[in-house]
């Protein structure tokens, strides 16, 4: 059946006939039908990927995709004088991710199907997912991001399950979303919801009553950096998440056949982060429950999760204290004691311990004590994790530990969201790439051909004029598509040091004024959420709003810089501003950035990184090599040793620095304070100049100057147009199915 007589049947009418509203509807229903009739994996052994986070964004044209409907749904509503573009519209993206680590689940369910493994997603269907980002008055505010209803792509299923907590228990249920896998298989994501869930204890933005734990369970999902209060939810959240888990995957081994001692057969569990740690206390006490001793229950698990870490910072490391855990799971805590008094016997280092000094239990100590596996996310990173971080674990364990490059899924990140791109390439080496991604390489063979160089540029002003025209449609910014299109979007932490970004544009608003003007104008866009009690992220934002206000209606400079911050940053922005991007800016502070994954999206659709050598950007120089790439700032050593022996102080460089001094001065500057609040302006600047936590002072000369020369390359468009394919000649390896590939190898064995 088409789609046209499929809206026949189920609206009495054809396309034509439809609203776009209906229209959707069909396709949704449509699309969820044809994915059933795909087989998924049935094998023995299964994985669990379970995820506090799971950031899939709009599901309709990405399902067609991997179905390979989209040609013909696009030209059969195309001949109706319907667009898909605007009936895509109507859906509304989930927001159930703070950023890389949700979206890097997403990938990897797209990857798991496209590869035909026995995989599912399992995490939580919060009800407003993440906050939805407002700004008033240059300020951000939070509101609720509501995305359940009858037209989104999850479905109620009949699994049901009681979770215990201290003093009372709540019903849960499945719900499920289906994951197609790219002319292959579907798996499933397997969301849970409380069913005492009440929308209505929601108030003013984004507060709820935080003591009703059986009616607000569900209902948000926990920015990063969140404040203490509130914390004890986060708890209830993480077993509710990993009790129905386990629960899950206790029955569905013994469905199979599994006797329970050989669980380790029939289930391996991804641990996604410390979010679901508790998975293992809860494995353990389900399968006594279940007739195993403490012994046989513990040694079972042992042999059935993998740990994945996501970041260096230590203070981002999970610790709980006792009382928390007693309050909301004392049942597992009995377990977790036996587990820490086991590992105390062993090794008697109370730095490995899993109850610490401070009563706090470690998440992460624990998961690589009692798993088979704990993996950094890049080389850079995974190095960094054995020689400090965790170096006494990797001494005890070094067989455990592993790297595993993130990857994206390239079905989103260029066939869906660059087509132009895609087809493009298609052309040139046919359509072996969509499955194998190392098949861009072939791009090689066209370094110097002129025609291609041609046409990718040609690709690029393109991208950059739909961006242009989608921010006015909807957010009504104003960009000039002859400008460089300069792009720096991921969440807003000092880390991520999008304040150096700032300061580059303070520097140029003056070069401007004093008659310097840039030989092209310059659009510098920021996109980013900052956690509700993140104050100087915040404060950040603040600045970053100020500035848009004050360059854009200054008529001297805004012909030639703009600064445009676009509103709620989420991945159907990232879809538009991704493909436009001439310069993807990477600038974390040299060991702080695990790996970061837009990096990669970014060079997948031809854009050039300017970059610190920190996570997966070490990787990407080394594979488009360092003509194709600007890197600066200090290195991940010296930046350690810095640490180490604090010797930094952030006032010498400002006082030695006039520019460097000028700049940072600008932010308490009256032009700055007549449309900002002194209270935040004053804090930054403090921040900064007392402080300055993550180095931008010592690395701003370097990222003037790399900025510099970058835009100065530009101006070369056929040498540009060579870096940018030889960028997109090397994402191959990027793929998410080259890194579940590894996965699946080296961990999983499915
Ligand atoms: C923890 C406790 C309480 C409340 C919130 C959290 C919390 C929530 C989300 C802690 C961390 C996160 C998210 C972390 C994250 O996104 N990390 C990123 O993971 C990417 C995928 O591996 C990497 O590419 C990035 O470098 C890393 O920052």
């Amino acid at each position: 059946m088409t789609v046209n007589e499929y809206v026949k049947k189920r609206f009495g009418r054809f396309m034509d006939q439809c609203t776009n509203e209906e229209i959707y509807v069909a396709l949704l229903e449509y699309t969820k039908e044809e994915a059933k009739k795909k087989e998924s994996n049935q094998g023995k052994k299964k994985l669990y990927y379970i995820s506090a986070e799971f950031l899939i964004g709009k599901l309709l044209s990405n399902n067609l995709i991997n179905l390979g409907l989209y040609d013909e749904v696009k030209s059969e509503l195309e001949k109706c004088g319907k667009s898909l573009a605007e009936i895509e519209e109507i859906e509304v993206e989930p927001s159930l991710g703070n950023g890389g680590l949700g979206r890097l689940a997403a990938c990897f369910i797209d990857s798991i199907a496209t590869l035909g493994l026995n995989g599912d997603g399992v995490g939580l269907a919060y009800h407003m997912g993440l906050f939805k980002q407002v700004f008033k008055n240059n300020l951000q505010f939070e509101t609720p991001n509501p995305w359940i209803d009858d037209k989104c792509w999850m479905d109620e299923t009949d699994t049901t399950y009681t979770v215990d907590f201290g003093g009372f228990n709540v019903t849960s249920r499945m719900y499920d979303v289906a994951v197609t896998g790219y002319n292959n298989r579907t798996t499933k994501l397997h969301l849970f919801d409380v069913e005492s869930v009440d929308e209505s204890i929601i108030g003013e933005g984004i507060d709820f009553d935080k003591s009703e734990f059986a009616k607000n369970l569900t209902l948000f999902l926990y920015p990063d950096d969140s404040d203490d209060n509130g914390r004890l939810l986060r708890v209830y959240q993480q077993y509710f998440m990993v009790s129905n888990a386990a629960q899950l995957i206790l029955d569905e081994a013994v469905a199979k056949g599994s006797n329970l001692y050989d669980l380790a057969d029939y289930a391996i569990v991804q641990i996604n982060d410390t979010h679901p740690s508790m998975v293992i206390p809860e494995l353990i006490r389900l399968l006594q429950i279940r007739g195993l001793t403490m012994d046989e229950a513990i040694e079972v698990v042992s042999k059935c999760t993998a740990y994945t870490n996501h970041t260096i910072l230590a203070e981002a490391l999970e610790k709980w204290p006792i009382s928390f855990m007693m309050k909301a799971v004392p049942q597992l805590m009995p377990i977790i004691r036996e587990l820490d008094n086991r590992i105390n016997k062993k090794v008697n280092d109370p730095d490995v311990a899993i109850i610490n000094k401070d009563n706090c239990v470690c998440m992460a100590h624990m998961d690589i004590h009692y798993g088979i596996s704990i993996n950094g996310v890049a080389a850079l990173h995974t190095d960094i994790l054995k020689e400090t971080e965790l170096n006494k674990f990797y001494k005890l364990y070094p067989e455990k530990f592993n790297n595993k490059t993130n990857g994206i899924t390239f079905r989103r990140w260029l066939l869906y969201c660059n087509p132009e791109l895609a087809s493009y390439i298609e052309e040139l080496i046919g359509p072996g790439f969509k499955k194998d991604a190392m098949e861009l390489k072939k791009l090689e063979a066209y370094l110097n051909d002129d025609t291609v160089l041609e046409k990718l540029l040609e690709i690029k002003d393109a991208r950059k004029i739909i961006l242009r025209d989608y921010l006015k449609k909807t957010q009504n910014i104003e960009i000039n598509a002859d400008s460089v299109y300069d792009i720096q979007v991921k969440r807003l932490h000092e880390y991520k040091r999008q304040q150096m970004n700032v300061l580059y544009v303070i520097n140029k608003y003056f070069e401007i004024k004093a008659g310097k003007k840039p030989v092209r104008p310059i659009t510098v866009l920021f996109g980013a959420k900052a956690a509700p009690a993140y104050i100087i992220a915040k404060d950040i934002i603040h600045l970053i709003l100020c500035l848009q206000e004050i360059i854009n209606n200054d008529p001297e400079v805004s012909p030639y810089l703009k600064v445009v911050m676009v509103e709620n940053y989420n991945v159907t922005l990232a879809e538009k501003l991704i493909p436009a991007c001439d310069i993807s800016e990477q600038i974390s502070l040299a060991s702080k950035e695990a790996s970061g994954t837009s990096n990669m999206k970014f060079m997948l659709n031809g854009a050039i990184t300017l970059g610190t050598m920190d996570g997966a950007n070490v990787e990407i120089a080394e594979l488009v090599g360092e003509d194709a790439i600007f890197t600066f700032g200090e290195d991940s050593d010296t930046v350690i040793k810095r640490y180490e022996d604090a010797s930094y102080v952030s006032r010498d460089y400002y006082e030695k620095d006039a520019k460097l001094k000028k700049a940072v001065d600008f932010i308490i500057s009256k032009e700055v304070m007549a449309v900002g609040n002194k209270n935040n302006l004053e804090r930054l600047y403090n921040e900064l100049l007392n402080k300055d936590w993550f180095m931008t002072f010592p690395d701003f000369e370097d990222y003037c100057v790399t900025r510099d020369k970058t835009l100065a390359a530009f101006e070369d468009r056929k040498n540009w147009a060579r870096m940018s394919l030889k960028n997109i000649a090397n994402a191959g390896y990027f793929s998410s199915d080259r890194t579940i590939e590894q996965y699946n190898k080296d961990i999983w064995n499915l």
